[in-house]
């Protein structure tokens, strides 16, 4: 269940919570990203000292390997991997379009090649439901089409169809004790298919609404677009998620325009090749001005790395290429979304986020792409 708890006179954000069954999710939020159930290089003690509420886990990823038979046998997803807080679990819709190279789309779902050794595989919104309702995920997301951003109208509307009649199936399938399902809205940059696409939706009563198809390789202004064309169509009283975003700088600004939720490898991608999220936007801890630089990553920061060590050890640690310094990159990261969510919060309940937007937008430089 959603609560809406307060909104910015000066634009569409939300302050609210979100009541699951294994817990409250204060949003505007951040969803750490565990595809493989594990957030890459952090541990669930770690993830709870940075403040998560809520992590990712996929289920085209987690069906291939361990598969259903070991989840099942270990209880459930979290008890698996010993994360007792709420999951929210991906259909496998996107990734079936992004990660599987050989693929036939039919009425019922999707058929592919597994990724990993090339088995014949299928995957539709009644599979997709079946699996989120063994892994027991508190949120199930529907089985959905993500089009590329640049598909032709004609492309885009079949997907758009498909997704609305997929959302329906996965509506209509059983569900684990107390899991929700959030439908997802397709349409591209295309105005009046996501407001078609929306509209379908909302009168399926979803437990709340993602906006997909964003962050597929459209330029930011696209994507922020896709973002406006599809909020005004959703409930108030629904919590709203812009799957696989953002930036910092993006996520404040899709805060701005209403979203409640989101998810991103950012933070634990980059951390992977040395780089650091900072309220300034990216610097390398790899380049040379860190070599002897003491100071922590980040000044003011309450990381466990910031507190405990040095750039220049950081820098040494990646040239070396000792897990330690990949693993340290990564709770700085994950740390500094988190702490974006919660100054968001912050200044939410307090009534300054226009300043504070207008301060984070004027201080972090958006790295080069
Ligand atoms: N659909 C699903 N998962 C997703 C997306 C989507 O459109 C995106 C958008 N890039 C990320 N993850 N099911
Ligand atoms: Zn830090």
């Amino acid at each position: 269940m959603y609560e809406l708890l307060k909104t910015d006179p000066h634009s569409r954000a939300r302050l609210g919570r979100l009541i699951t069954t294994r817990g409250t999710i204060n949003t505007p939020t951040f969803m750490p990203v565990g595809t493989q159930g594990s957030v890459k290089a952090l541990d669930p003690r770690e993830l709870l000292d940075m403040g998560t509420q809520i992590i990712l886990g996929n289920t085209y990823h987690l069906n291939i390997r361990p598969g259903l038979d070991i989840i099942t046998a270990a209880g459930d997803l979290h008890k698996f991997i010993n994360w007792p807080y709420p999951i929210l679990t991906d259909s496998g819709g996107f990734q079936v379009f992004s990660l599987a190279k050989i693929r036939k789309v039919k009425p019922h779902g999707v058929e592919f090649r597994s990724h990993l050794d090339g088995s014949l595989l299928f995957l539709g919104p009644k599979e997709a439901m079946h699996i989120q309702k063994v892994l027991a995920s508190d949120i199930a997301m529907v089985f959905d089409e993500c089009p590329p951003h640049d598909s032709p109208i004609r492309e885009m509307r079949a997907a758009v169809e498909r997704t609305i009649r997929w959302a329906k199936e996965c509506r209509e399938q059983p569900r684990a004790h107390g899991q929700m399902v959030f439908g997802i809205v397709q349409g591209g940059s295309n105005a009046a298919m996501r407001e078609e696409c929306a509209k379908a939706l909302v009168p399926m009563e979803f437990d709340g609404y993602a906006i997909g198809g964003v962050s597929v390789g459209e330029p930011e202004p696209e994507m922020m677009k896709a973002v406006e064309y599809t909020e005004p169509f959703l409930p108030a009283t629904k919590a709203r998620y812009a799957m696989g975003l953002g930036t910092p700088a993006q996520m404040v600004e899709l805060v701005a325009r209403g979203v409640d939720m989101f998810d991103c490898v950012l933070p634990t991608r980059v951390a992977r090749n040395g780089t650091a999220f900072t309220r300034k936007g990216t610097i390398s801890i790899k380049a040379g001005f860190n070599k002897s630089d003491f100071g922590p990553i980040e000044e003011g920061c309450d990381c466990y790395a910031c507190k405990n060590f040095t750039r220049a050890y950081l820098r040494h640690l990646l040239n070396v290429n000792e897990i330690l310094g990949l693993r340290m990159l990564s709770v700085h990261n994950s740390h500094m979304y988190l702490k974006v969510m919660e100054d968001i919060r912050a200044s939410l309940a307090a009534g300054t986020f226009a300043e504070f937007r207008r301060e984070f937008i004027a201080t972090y430089v958006p790295s080069r792409k």
